[in-house]
């Protein structure tokens, strides 16, 4: 009786220590969703979108690469006077306990020549580089899912224009083509 009673104090014991490690670091930085949507067409690129939980510590997301696709960037759709328009974003913050979120309308990845065994798997390794640690990867892989109609936001706008050209140029190019749509 008495030999149970202190095993089952040690077991408490080991418990809470457990416990209190978790609650002292907190919710870890991580990457908790992501999907890919393809272009309409071959050529155009496809759209990324993903959801970071923030750690105990802030941080910014500094890099999204895929070492199955022949480029990937961050953008943001930004309205400006009735008319969106697309910049790339270099940096993005995530607030320690909150989230970073990635969505149609808002921030997105957009990503080019994804290879085509990806593509059949129906799914991308991509890896999110972050400020902190020296750079701390996490990889995460992202569903493919096919082309979406023409209201597919980001989907449906003519990346192709900012794509290799300036960013001025971009702008100006991508507001005429999507208000088409
Ligand atoms: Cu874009």
């Amino acid at each position: 009786m008495k030999a149970f009673a202190i095993a089952a104090l040690a077991a408490t014991a080991l418990t809470l220590s457990a416990c209190g490690e978790n609650l002292g670091k907190g919710q870890p930085l991580n990457v908790v969703s992501g999907h890919i949507v393809m272009g309409a067409t071959d050529d155009r690129p496809a759209v990324g979108y993903f959801r970071v939980e923030g750690g105990p510590q802030p941080v910014q997301l500094v890099a999204v690469t895929a070492d199955l696709a022949q480029r990937v960037e961050m953008h943001e759709s930004v309205r400006e006077n009735g008319v969106v328009t697309m910049k790339p974003l270099l940096r993005a913050d995530v607030p320690a306990k909150g989230e970073l979120v990635f969505k149609q309308g808002g921030k997105h990845l957009m990503i080019w020549g994804i290879n085509g065994a990806a593509v059949r798997a129906g799914k991308l390794p991509m890896a999110f580089v972050f400020t902190n640690n020296n750079n701390e990867r996490i990889l995460f892989d992202m569903v493919i899912k096919p082309a979406e109609g023409a209201a597919g936001g980001e989907a449906a706008m003519d990346h192709d224009a900012m794509g290799h050209g300036s960013a001025d140029m971009g702008a100006d190019k991508a507001a005429p083509d999507a208000a088409k749509k």
